[in-house]
């Protein structure tokens, strides 16, 4: 890849009060997310991952631009991750040797191999574990987000919802008592096109998703998904404005689910030149470097080296943990249920 020149005087502002450092950083976040991924497609094949695995592919930019508004560190805002938010994970510390554990349901993952891929949580680190039911963790994050409320506490609640999600009953529940309670939340509503095999037209009759949420008086933006910078900008005005006291933002990112539901799912209800549209003219990965360099920014070769870490990075992390062991199956129920149990068994259960 040629080197183009060191940034100059004449380029343009960095804009969202951004550093060329965190302009960088942004890129490892994404580089990250996807070469995991790539990692876990690859592992997948050679069945060695256990369960299903979910792609975030072209929906990187607003998973890693979202989370980046967040405050980490300790007593960290608080985000509840989909199964399409790796990279939302990533950025509040995740460990990809974590992942890589979860995934392949080694006894050292997170919940040694209870669950097999990203419903954990780590509190001190600020994600939760989500609720697979779509559009339940809105209500959990409206109360998560309360309390930091009824605390004085000064951080902030960010939920992710699918835009199928947007059709439970929970995500209008949730979203009311939220914006009634005003409490510190940002909604980040992802418009990727496909639920599943549904599309928008056979999901909802409005034409944006933040026309849902103004109808519960909540203020909503639509906005470009894969344009990572306007993402990190938009949340960033959210997360400032609910840690201010003035409740919940929802922001809408319209973006592409460019694999399907999940790996096993030949996408054979998608038009190919949508997907081939997509790849080629509206990547966020590429999109960001491309702006990146045209801006003069940074350099392609730090790039580059961004890419060749990473790499090894992702290397290392699954020499690492690949040969290590799967839980005994005698410990399977450890953990999973409380232990003396919290209730009598019901009557039921003993006939
Ligand atoms: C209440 C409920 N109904 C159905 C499902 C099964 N299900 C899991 S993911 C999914 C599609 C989700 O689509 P969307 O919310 O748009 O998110 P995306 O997968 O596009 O990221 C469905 C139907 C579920 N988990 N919960």
């Amino acid at each position: 890849m040629p080197s183009r020149a060191a940034p100059t005087t004449q380029s343009p502002p960095i804009p969202a009060g951004l550093t060329r450092d965190q302009l960088l950083e942004i890129y490892r976040y994404l580089r990250l997310t996807r070469t995991l991924e790539e990692r876990l497609t690859a592992l997948y094949r050679q069945s060695k991952v256990i369960g299903g695995l979910f792609r975030s592919l072209g929906q990187e930019g607003e998973s890693v631009g979202s989370a980046y508004a967040l405050a980490r560190g300790p007593n960290p805002d608080i985000l509840s991750p989909l199964i399409r938010n790796l990279g939302s994970m990533l950025v509040m510390g995740a460990e990809p040797i974590a992942i890589l554990r979860q995934y392949m349901a080694k006894a050292e993952s997170p919940t040694r191999g209870r669950e097999l891929n990203v419903h954990f949580n780590d509190l001190d680190k600020g994600y939760l574990g989500q609720i697979s039911h779509l559009g339940d963790m809105i209500p959990v994050m409206a109360g998560i987000a309360l309390t930091f409320k009824l605390r004085g506490e000064p951080r902030v609640g960010l939920v992710y919802v699918g835009d199928g999600a947007t059709s439970t009953g929970t995500f209008h529940e949730g979203l009311n008592f939220a914006a009634v309670q005003k409490v510190p939340l940002v909604v980040i509503a992802e418009y990727n096109r496909w639920a599943y095999s549904t599309p928008p037209e056979k999901q909802f009759a409005v034409k944006d998703l933040a026309e849902k949420a103004k109808a519960y008086g909540i203020p909503a933006v639509t906005l470009d998904g894969n344009d990572v910078l306007a993402v990190y900008e938009a949340t960033r005005f959210a997360v400032e404005r609910a840690r201010s006291g003035h409740g919940v933002h929802f922001v809408e990112v319209k973006t592409y689910r460019r694999k399907g539901h999940a790996e096993h799912d030949d996408q054979h209800y998608v038009p190919k030149e949508e997907l081939d549209w997509w790849a080629k003219e509206n990547d966020p990965v590429d999109r960001y470097v491309k702006r990146l360099v045209q801006e003069e920014w940074v350099e392609e070769r730090e790039l580059k080296a961004i890419d060749d870490r990473v790499r090894v990075e992702i290397d290392q992390a699954t020499d690492a943990c690949a040969g290590e062991p799967l839980p005994p199956g005698e410990s399977a129920l450890g953990g999973v249920y409380a232990d003396p149990a919290a209730a009598p068994r019901h009557w039921y259960r003993s006939l």
